[in-house]
């Protein structure tokens, strides 16, 4: 049977290729996809995702993630959760619940108390630091404060044929307290079905939401696109409309796996990803700028 992964930024490597080799020894896509995200959510010098996530503007470690199980459909999901380390396995578990699958602020973080997941002051002095000098910058410069995010986001597939998908990223740079971007956010930050194949995003939420790009990706698979054909499809011109209508478009990366192992992506800035699937090792690759 086919099996791979895919996930968003050179920053996935080492959790996708720990997950891949899960995979190949017959392991489940949602144990896999967990452990993918839990392995950048640890790792303290990423800024964008889990401990050592950049702060909000108030100076506030604030979590965005998601899980979804391609066979069920199940959706968990947290959104400004603080002091957990581990977002996605929170939405993991809350994917479990019919009812208050998604929890927010000091709920989702009850929750998490709640049912025993490590909890940690998520703000390293390396963070702390990083986000002084950058308010000094943009009070000096004038500079743009929401210019920097990076959401891991990943797609897995079972040598079953059972598919996963799940998210984890602090958002927007200096977001405003309570701000949540598309990560969490089914059918936007990510979407799988296991009869089909999955998508998630990292890019400007308030943008990515617009277009439920990760549905809309799906979608088109269901209708027989090949991966790479329905990312192209519903990214670029979605884009164009968004500068159309709206005036601009936001950073805007997707990728996408379908149910056979055959991967897409679609990115309108230089971007990174990594794949894996039965046919190649885990490899990173670059996205060329949208066409
Ligand atoms: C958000 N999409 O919160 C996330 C941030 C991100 O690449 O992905 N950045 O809007």
């Amino acid at each position: 049977m086919a099996f791979g992964t895919i996930a968003t930024w050179r920053m996935a490597a080492e959790g996708l290729d720990q997950a891949y080799k899960m995979l190949e020894s017959n392991q489940s896509a949602a144990d896999s996809v967990e452990k993918l995200i839990n392995e950048v959510e640890a790792y303290p010098y990423y800024k964008s995702v889990g401990y050592g996530g950049l702060p909000n503007e108030e100076g506030v470690v604030q979590m965005d993630a998601a899980f979804m199980n391609g066979d069920t459909l199940a959706q968990g999901s947290v959104a400004a959760i603080e002091n957990v380390l581990h977002a996605v396995s929170v939405a993991r578990s809350l994917s479990n619940e019919h009812f208050n699958s998604f929890r927010v602020g000091r709920g989702a973080t009850k929750y998490a108390m709640k049912h025993g997941f490590k909890m940690t002051n998520m703000l390293t002095d390396r963070a702390k630091a990083r986000w002084e000098r950058r308010l000094a910058e943009i009070r000096e410069k004038d500079l743009n404060p929401y210019d920097g995010h990076d959401t891991i986001g990943a797609i897995t597939l079972d040598k079953s044929g059972s598919m996963a998908a799940a998210t984890s990223t602090s958002g927007l740079f200096m977001k405003k307290d309570g701000r949540i971007g598309d990560s969490p956010l089914s059918g936007s930050g990510f979407y799988v079905d296991s009869e089909v194949g999955g998508a998630a995003a990292t890019g400007l939420g308030e943008d990515i939401m617009k277009g439920c790009l990760s549905y809309e990706i799906v979608k088109l698979m269901e209708r027989g696109k090949t991966p790479q054909q329905a990312c192209d499809e519903a990214v670029y011109p979605f884009i164009e409309k968004l500068k159309k209508r709206y005036g601009k478009a936001g950073e805007i990366s997707l990728v996408a796996m379908n149910n056979k192992g055959e991967w897409g992506v679609a990115t309108n800035v230089e971007f990174t990803f990594c794949v894996a699937n039965q046919n190649k090792e885990p490899r990173i690759l670059m996205a060329n700028l949208g066409k």
